[in-house]
């Protein structure tokens, strides 16, 4: 008889690359896996010297990507005998750290910024019984609060300082080179744990004899939240983009090392353009993420413009993976305000047919 083999998430898939042990206990959702899409028609509209997928982060259990660090955080605040868990958040990771402290049945306490966060994920936190406590301030001034409050009370940090987050979110270049290594890799840039992660994981994987080379790493910030870009915290971020609306990322260093020895950049993209993606992807390919996440997107054909890849293109395509972090389900407001509203029509064919163009 066959055994049906059960997906078990990405701690028992990846065990021998993370700090787990048979006393960890494992608590996860059955995080990543998520589907590596090339985007055919977007491809055809960027570039010809690229070959472009889609790594669909929304596709997760909470919908984005911080559910593979958050599995390794809350394994880890259990093994460790954590009764509760504490994150600042532009949304997602509150909605992550609530779900797994939940399934794992821990506290959870969350500090989000007042009125910046996308309403998908404000539901989450409060569906998985977080205490969400909004700050009149910023995610820098929530992540300063929440690290002295972690510093003087019985409450473990889940923000990407966190470095359990990071091993577990490194598990998503795995995925990816289990297909191919990719010539470029680009993904949004906020608190920068991601593109952190993302660039140990490749050369991890190199480490281990399992990959030959590893791809040049592409970082995209919004422009009105874009300290790494300028060379300096920015005190007043704004961007529509809420998920990366932050003025001083925690792994400013590393995403500069990233940056660095993969020869590649962090590159900033106009809110005008992060729409324009956003709309493009979701309208072309089917494929629906937030604005933070098509910030990736927005960035590869900022680049194509400048003639990026076509300078870099030999006989072969090259290679480019976008991370989409989120679902696009996520910030339905948004989706809303750059859409065209429909319209109400009397429930006859006659009617219906003046508006529809076959
Ligand atoms: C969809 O949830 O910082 O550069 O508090 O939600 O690793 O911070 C979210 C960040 C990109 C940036 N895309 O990743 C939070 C938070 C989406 C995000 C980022 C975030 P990092």
């Amino acid at each position: 008889m066959n055994e049906i083999k059960i997906y078990k998430g990405l701690i028992e898939t990846w065990r021998k690359f993370l700090p787990v042990s048979k006393k960890t206990p494992v608590i996860s959702l059955c995080e990543g896996n998520t589907p590596l899409i090339r985007a055919y028609n977007l491809e055809r509209k960027i570039s010809k010297d690229i070959e472009l997928y889609v790594k669909y982060e929304g596709m997760n259990p909470t919908g984005s990507f911080k559910d593979r660090g958050m599995t390794m955080a809350i394994s880890k605040a259990k093994e460790e005998g954590s009764k509760a868990v504490i994150c600042a958040s532009t949304g997602n990771t509150s909605a992550s750290a609530a779900a797994y402290a939940t399934r794992a049945g821990m506290k959870c306490v969350v500090i989000l910024p007042a009125g910046k966060i996308a309403l998908g994920k404000l539901t989450q936190a409060l569906m998985h019984g977080a205490t969400v406590l909004a700050v009149d301030g910023n995610f820098d001034d929530a992540l300063n609060v929440v690290k002295e409050i972690s510093a003087k009370y019985p409450i473990t940090l889940v923000n990407s300082i966190n470095p359990y987050r990071i091993e577990g979110q490194k598990t998503g270049a795995f995925e990816i080179c289990e297909n191919f290594v990719p010539d470029f890799h680009a993904i949004p840039v906020g608190n920068a744990g991601n593109i952190t992660a993302y660039w140990k994981g490749y050369k991890e994987f190199k480490a281990a004899g399992r990959i030959k080379r590893t791809p040049v790493m592409l970082g995209f910030q919004a422009e009105g939240s874009a300290p790494i870009v300028r060379g300096y915290p920015i005190d007043k971020p704004e961007t529509l983009a809420t998920a990366i609306r932050i003025g001083n990322p925690a792994s400013w260093k590393q995403a500069e090392a990233a940056r660095d020895e993969s020869k590649g950049l962090i590159d900033m993209v106009s809110d005008d353009e992060i729409v324009a993606a956003y709309k493009l992807i979701a309208g072309t390919e089917g494929v629906y993420c937030e604005p933070a996440s098509a910030a990736s997107i927005a960035g590869v054909i900022k680049l194509s413009g400048q003639k990026y890849f076509s300078k870099r293109a030999g006989s072969k395509k090259l290679k480019v993976v976008c991370i989409l972090t989120g679902h696009g389900l996520k910030d339905p407001d948004r989706a809303i305000k750059v859409s065209k509203t429909p319209i109400t029509v009397k429930p006859n064919l006659k009617e219906l047919m003046k508006h529809i163009s076959l």
